[in-house]
């Protein structure tokens, strides 16, 4: 089927970094739209709020009192998933029943000290300041004798779960490679033995100048990936080939904040509310190999579908069989791209 086939016809997509596959239904997209796309009312957040246990000199709800930070500020999660003292066990039972321990550390982290500031919506500076800090946490964290890997993720908003408004994010350290990460670990492992070269610098180099493209500056580029999942679901990848974020030098890091910062304006604009999603990093495990094969991305995954209130459900066929989006990937970008840079509430 050629490429423009793939703009009618329903068909499936290969996503090579989790080697599953996605159904693309665009044929379903031509039928035309006549809901209501609701306005949100603005959430307007104060600059500090007293009742928030992640704003600078609060009490926390275990007890402790926040510092009054001026940056960043990071702490151990008061009611962590995982432990880093846990004892050792190991159970297997017909390769049936099979558990074992998990070893972990997670951590809270707060982007800036005002409540109300989103990624969207603060300076270079200050996002520099974030990106200092999650790569500090995945040098510290990843030297710790146990940890095999350490994931930093951001819950935007409450639809995603999150718990505070208050900007943050949280990270994990884990004795064993997470799904996600033993599936991408395989699978650049695996290109690379068949292709001699790194699976995202050659997948990027297919999509320079492509339809899929959202935003690019000269350190990093913003997609929806070929084999997206979500409506409007993105990836940033560095254009240089690193593993982590500790190797990006002081102009990757200010980019990557700058592209950080004109996705999530897009996702605002586009229904002018807080774009709710999950978003993470993907860097190289720190299971103390050097993991050459490994190339740093993040993926951002938002719930939303129409509008502000109407999400996408993973749920039936896709909880049974495989994920269905009707929106192409291609139309997804072209629609973000096409939205102005400037944040909507920043508009006058
Ligand atoms: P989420 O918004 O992504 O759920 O992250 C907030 C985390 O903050 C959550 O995991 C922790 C919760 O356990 N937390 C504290 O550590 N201390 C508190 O006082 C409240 C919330
Ligand atoms: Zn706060």
């Amino acid at each position: 089927m050629g490429l423009n086939r793939l703009k009618e016809s329903p068909h499936r997509r290969y996503n090579p970094l989790t080697r599953e596959w996605v159904l693309v239904s665009p044929q379903r997209t031509l039928r035309p739209w006549q809901g209501k796309v609701e306005k949100l009312p603005t959430d307007e957040q104060p600059a500090y709020d007293p009742g928030c246990y992640l704003c600078p000199g609060n009490s926390r709800a275990g007890g402790a009192v926040n510092p009054k930070y001026s940056a960043t500020f990071v702490f151990d999660n008061d009611y962590a998933a995982l432990r880093p003292d846990v004892a050792e066990l190991e159970i297997n039972d017909r390769d049936l029943i099979i558990a074992g321990s998990e070893r972990g550390l997670c951590r809270v982290g707060c982007f800036s000290p005002r409540h109300d500031l989103t990624i969207a919506r603060m300076s270079l500076q200050e996002l520099r300041l974030v990106i200092d800090m999650w790569s500090a946490q995945y040098d510290e964290l990843g030297a710790l004798p146990w940890a095999q890997h350490v994931q930093v993720f951001e819950n935007r908003g409450a639809m995603m779960g999150a718990s505070n408004p208050h900007p943050h994010c949280q990270i994990w350290a884990n004795e064993h490679l997470p799904n996600q990460a033993t599936r991408e670990q395989a699978a650049f492992r695996e290109y690379g033995e068949k292709h001699g070269s790194c699976l995202l610098c050659e997948y990027m180099q297919l999509e320079r100048g492509r339809e899929r493209i959202v935003c690019e500056n000269d350190a990093f580029i913003a997609l929806v990936p070929f084999w997206a999942i979500w409506p409007f679901e993105t990836m940033l990848v560095s254009r240089r080939h690193v593993g982590s974020m500790s190797e990006l030098n002081d102009g990757e890091r200010d980019r990557l904040g700058e592209i950080m910062k004109q996705v999530t304006t897009r996702y605002d604009n586009l229904f002018e509310v807080s774009f709710p999603y999950s978003m993470g990093f993907h860097q190289r495990p720190t299971d103390k190999r050097s993991h050459p094969e490994w190339h740093l991305h993040a993926h951002y995954y938002p719930p939303l579908l129409r509008s502000a209130t109407i999400q996408k459900f993973m749920v039936g066929y896709e909880m049974l069989g495989t994920p269905q989006r009707d929106i192409t990937p291609e139309s997804a970008a072209e629609r973000l791209r096409q939205l102005p840079a400037l944040h909507y509430r920043d508009r006058e």
